[in-house]
């Protein structure tokens, strides 16, 4: 989304220059006192109605796929399988934990996870402690030939999330490309920490978009002073994004999009346009 900010003595002024830059029907997405030396002014973020619109079709709310697929189920349909990738360090392992138990997520839902182990360094560790503490099932995989005895094991389970490492040596085929390629996830969420330069989100974006990711999970938004930068990299994203996370607790800090980032950016609820 492309935000603009309007710096003048009050408000009045500014938002006549966000209108002339924007057009009449700019909209306001937040306002501060910021000072210039030692004088006081404001500063808004403004942009485009389009440019709000085209955002708002990112927040994908409670998606009506999961729960008519798991409704499915129950007549022998196929379990919904959540793949989490992205950069070292993002937060797909604790969002997995999140999401395992989250009522927001899946509910009462039966979850398993599925881990990737692939250099055998005991990475899986942190998932193990999770899954032990909510008396979940977990699976390692340490290669591709171990997928099927693994899925096989999770087979009574609803819903199954995978969580796969970060990139592993430079040069190598990372492992979330094999992954999306032999699991075929029925959604693939990229993990993004909203502490990422926007530049970078917007190529990471392009590169896991064009290998099959289906969505985006902003994590980390504590973590970000500026409402304005969380917007900004929120739009580059470009993918749908259903959940959020604002902090370390599990499961506490998984909030659904929609409505938590229409709080962020100060948009009334009458002029958001997600369903
Ligand atoms: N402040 C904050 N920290 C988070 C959040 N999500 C994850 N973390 C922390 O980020 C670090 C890396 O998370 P981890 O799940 O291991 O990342 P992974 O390498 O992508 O699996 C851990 O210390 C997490 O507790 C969040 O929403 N806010
Ligand atoms: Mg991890």
């Amino acid at each position: 989304m492309r935000l603009e900010a309007f710096r003048g003595r009050d408000l009045a002024t500014v938002f006549m220059e966000a209108r002339c830059s924007l057009g009449d029907d700019a909209m306001i997405l937040h306002s501060r006192t910021v000072t210039d030396g030692a004088r006081p002014m404001i500063e808004v973020f403004a942009a485009a109605p389009n440019e709000i619109r085209r955002f708002h079709q990112l927040l994908a709310p409670e998606p009506p796929a999961i729960a008519s697929r798991l409704a499915g189920r129950e007549g022998g349909s196929s379990q919904f399988m959540l793949a989490l990738v992205g950069p070292t360090g993002a937060g797909k392992t604790t969002t997995a934990a999140k999401l395992a138990v989250h009522a927001e997520a899946f509910g009462a839902r039966c979850v398993g996870f599925l881990a990737l182990d692939t250099y055998r360094a005991g990475a899986v560790e942190q998932l193990q402690g999770y899954a032990d503490a909510a008396d979940l099932p977990l699976e390692v995989v340490y290669d591709a030939s171990g997928i099927a005895a693994a899925r096989k094991r999770l087979s009574s389970c609803d819903v199954v999330i995978i969580d796969t490492p970060g990139r592993g040596p430079r040069g190598a085929d990372p492992i979330w490309r094999w992954v999306l390629r032999s699991m075929q996830p029925t959604e693939t969420h990229l993990v993004v920490p909203a502490t990422m330069r926007v530049d970078l989100a917007a190529a990471l974006t392009r590169e896991y978009s064009a290998a099959g990711a289906t969505h985006a999970i902003l994590t980390k938004l504590d973590e970000v002073p500026n409402d304005a930068i969380v917007a900004q990299l929120a739009g580059q994203l470009a993918l749908p994004m259903r959940w959020v996370t604002d902090g370390q607790n599990i499961p506490a800090d998984l909030r659904i999009a929609g409505p938590l980032l229409a709080e962020t950016l100060d948009v009334a609820p009458r002029q958001m346009v997600f369903a």
